[in-house]
């Protein structure tokens, strides 16, 4: 939930309402979910759209192959109110997952094209390592030349022998600390199956998201 917490954290106040209005500032951001094939972006996606059903824009969309693997992109938009320093905005926010597949790499540069932020979703699998770093370093080189903020979540935290926390941070050369000094996690632990860490690795980077635009 966007919830009284973080409101009371970053002194804004994030209420869900799809209703547009006029005397509003209008504000639009897009999220991009970042990450080697199979990773669970779409899982995320999915999972995002049911908790927020109560500000969804729209019922969205997903192009995939027959075998369930995202061919395209899948998108859909969620609007809310959001007030800082007294000021009342209208966010919306295009939620979108890029194909992690590697044949299809020339689709995720447009799927990136024009992003406020990503979620990049590495995966726990151990033999999983060398796709999680290949596809973090292609997204650093895009984030860093673009200065946009990013979050890392490790999915299948529930498949055996996963891979620790910690190795996983040394292979993609992330700090080893806990969390930054802003108190978000250095990395998201979640089992997007089941819907779990999905909502807060999605809600701290929007927090990053509209700090940055505010602060520019
Ligand atoms: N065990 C486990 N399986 C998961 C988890 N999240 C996703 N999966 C499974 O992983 C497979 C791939 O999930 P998707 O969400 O389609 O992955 P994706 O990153 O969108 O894949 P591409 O679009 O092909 O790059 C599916 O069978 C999911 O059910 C998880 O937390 N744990
Ligand atoms: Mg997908």
């Amino acid at each position: 939930m966007l919830n009284a917490k973080d409101n009371n954290k970053q002194g804004t106040s994030l209420v869900g309402n799809s209703q547009a209005d006029g005397n509003r500032s209008m504000l639009q951001f897009k999220v991009v979910y970042w990450g080697p094939g199979e990773s669970g972006k779409t899982t995320n996606f999915i999972r995002l759209r049911e908790k927020f059903s109560y500000i969804k824009l729209n019922k969205g969309y997903s192009i995939q192959t027959t075998d369930g693997r995202t061919l395209w992109q899948d998108s859909f938009f969620l609007s809310f109110n959001f007030t800082t320093k007294e000021k009342l905005y209208n966010v919306i926010v295009q939620i979108v997952t890029c194909t992690g597949q590697e044949r299809f790499l020339s689709t995720r540069e447009y799927v990136l094209d024009g992003a406020d932020g990503i979620i990049f979703v590495g995966d726990s699998n151990p033999d999983k390592i060398e796709e999680n770093k290949r596809s973090f370093r292609e997204l650093i080189s895009f984030a860093k030349s673009n200065r946009i903020p990013y979050v890392v979540q490790l999915n299948k935290r529930d498949v055996k022998n996963a891979v620790s926390i910690n190795d996983f941070k040394k292979q993609l050369d992330l700090p080893a600390e806990e969390k930054y000094k802003d108190e978000t996690l250095v990395v998201y632990p979640s089992i997007a199956v089941k819907g779990e860490g999905v909502m807060k690795c999605f809600e701290d980077l929007l927090v990053q998201i509209l700090k940055h635009f505010f602060n520019r």
